[in-house]
């Protein structure tokens, strides 16, 4: 049996952590595309010089063309600029508009059956700008955010309860920014709801509310840290669980940004929601009952998408 094939697309700080765990966890062969002229060929052959050590096998190659990218099973996509501090994500919008565009057209032309996984901010916008100009149906175009976010939440949750972070299950809901929905109710320790494990003295409210906070803040305190760039381990971990629950039909149950019509109410719009990702792609999405409050926060996450959405529309019609 031939082996998948992974493309990634942006072969920056992700890009490089994402080729490593491709290979690691042998998901198929690689090929890393950037714009810029000898990186990904360098990291390339960096990776498969690791592999012999690591005991992968796996083509791993670096390309500026687009051609090679010819029959990926997968693509993700992190081209484009990432965050500094004292920007927002929304800040990235002109200049990763432009980029998905040129990124949409590379893989409309040279591998139309992939299933393509978005990263580059801000997220919800730029994974439907992608979904437009590559033409793919919208189930095997997604976004990558809510699994990132939900890691992030489970990590704290279990510093906090001293518990492995494999026994805590956590869920976000809505955009990728500082407007995303924890959702307490739906998080727990083996099976044991978070309000229940503050009644059973586990934590506090005020402490939880923190950790709710933190999670929303997640991006930023990293962005803090590093000054040069953003969270780029955690990112790249989340997107390959993604292609690996497509590549294997695991049929994995993960908050993805999916485009959204009939259920929550939405008429079409990419945002984080449960799906389940399986061969088809984004073969079911969950649609959980939310309680006054949840509702609320998540109509205000998508009120925070739909204006970005607006404002890449007012950009292309200033544009001409
Ligand atoms: P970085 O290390 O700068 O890599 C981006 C790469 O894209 C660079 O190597 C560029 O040369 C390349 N690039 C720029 N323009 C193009 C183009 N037109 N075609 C191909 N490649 C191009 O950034 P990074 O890897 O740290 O982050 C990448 C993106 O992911 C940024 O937009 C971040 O904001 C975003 N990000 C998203 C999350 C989410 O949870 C959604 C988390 C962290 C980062």
């Amino acid at each position: 049996m031939a082996r998948n094939k992974i493309a990634l697309v942006g072969a920056g700080n992700i890009g490089g952590t994402l080729a490593l765990l491709a290979g690691l966890k042998e998901l198929g062969d690689i090929v890393l595309f950037d714009i810029a002229e000898g990186m990904p060929q360098g990291k390339a052959l960096d990776i498969a010089q690791a592999s012999p050590v690591e005991d992968f096998d796996a083509a791993v190659s670096g390309t500026n063309d687009y051609a090679d990218l010819k029959g990926a099973d997968v693509v993700i996509v992190t081209a484009g600029v990432p965050r500094k501090p004292g920007m927002s994500r929304d800040d990235l919008v002109g200049i990763n508009t432009k980029v998905m565009r040129s990124v949409g057209a590379g893989i409309k032309a040279h591998c139309p059956d992939a299933f393509v996984i978005c990263i580059t901010n801000p997220l919800d916008v730029m994974v439907g700008v992608l979904r437009e100009a590559c033409g793919l149906p919208h189930e095997k175009v997604v976004g990558m955010a809510g699994v990132l976010d939900s890691a992030r939440f489970r990590y704290f949750l279990a510093e906090e309860f001293k518990v492995s972070v494999e026994d805590v299950n956590a869920f976000v809901l809505g955009g990728h920014g500082d407007t995303m929905v924890p959702l307490v109710r739906y998080s727990a320790v083996a099976g044991i709801p978070v309000p229940d494990l503050i009644k059973m003295g586990w934590s506090t409210q005020e402490k939880i509310d923190q950790i709710v906070q933190r999670t929303r803040d997640g991006g930023a305190e990293i962005v803090g840290l590093l000054k040069t760039g953003s969270a780029f381990y955690a990112p790249a971990s989340s997107a390959i669980q993604m292609a690996e629950s497509y590549l294997r039909d695991k049929k994995r149950v993960l908050p993805c940004a999916a485009y959204v019509k009939g259920a929550y109410g939405l008429d079409g719009l990419y945002v984080g929601v449960p799906v389940v990702i399986g061969a088809k792609g984004v073969e079911r999405i969950v649609e959980i009952e939310l309680n006054a409050d949840e509702k609320k926060m998540f109509d205000h996450s998508v009120g925070a998408v739909k204006a970005l959405v607006e404002v890449v529309k007012n950009m292309d019609a200033s544009a001409g």
